[in-house]
């Protein structure tokens, strides 16, 4: 009976311990709010992923967006506000600091990049 509970505390901090390096190991790039990094982790989805948020910064360059989106559904992220890399072949001429958008995320290793993105209809 003691032997058993041991083994049983033991799994317990094994699987602990596996679980806390999986979420770090996944971690995406959260440059604004680093606490929010295991969050992201809940879910994850092939599919691209739907959202909808306000446009803070575009820089057509580097090709990022900052963005501050709604809770998205399909992966399990609270609402944030947070910098996206945007596909190639995105159109980001039409997109401007201030707008309501529509946007798709795809999986992309470790990190999620925006696959379209529109102004809100
Ligand atoms: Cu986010």
């Amino acid at each position: 009976m003691m032997k058993l509970t041991m083994i049983a505390a033991a799994l317990a901090v094994l699987t602990t311990a596996g679980f806390a390096q999986a979420q770090g190991m996944q971690g995406m790039d959260m440059k604004d709010h680093g606490s929010m990094r295991g969050m992201h982790m809940g879910k994850q989805a092939d599919a691209d992923a739907k959202g909808t948020g306000t446009v803070k910064k575009v820089d057509a360059e580097k090709r990022t967006v900052n963005l501050a989106h709604g809770p998205i559904e399909a992966i399990g992220w609270p609402a944030m506000v947070m910098d996206f890399q945007v596909a190639g072949g995105v159109d980001l001429s039409g997109v401007a600091a201030g707008q309501e958008v529509e946007f798709s995320l795809a999986r992309n290793g470790n990190n999620y990049v925006v696959t379209s993105i529109a102004p809100r209809r």
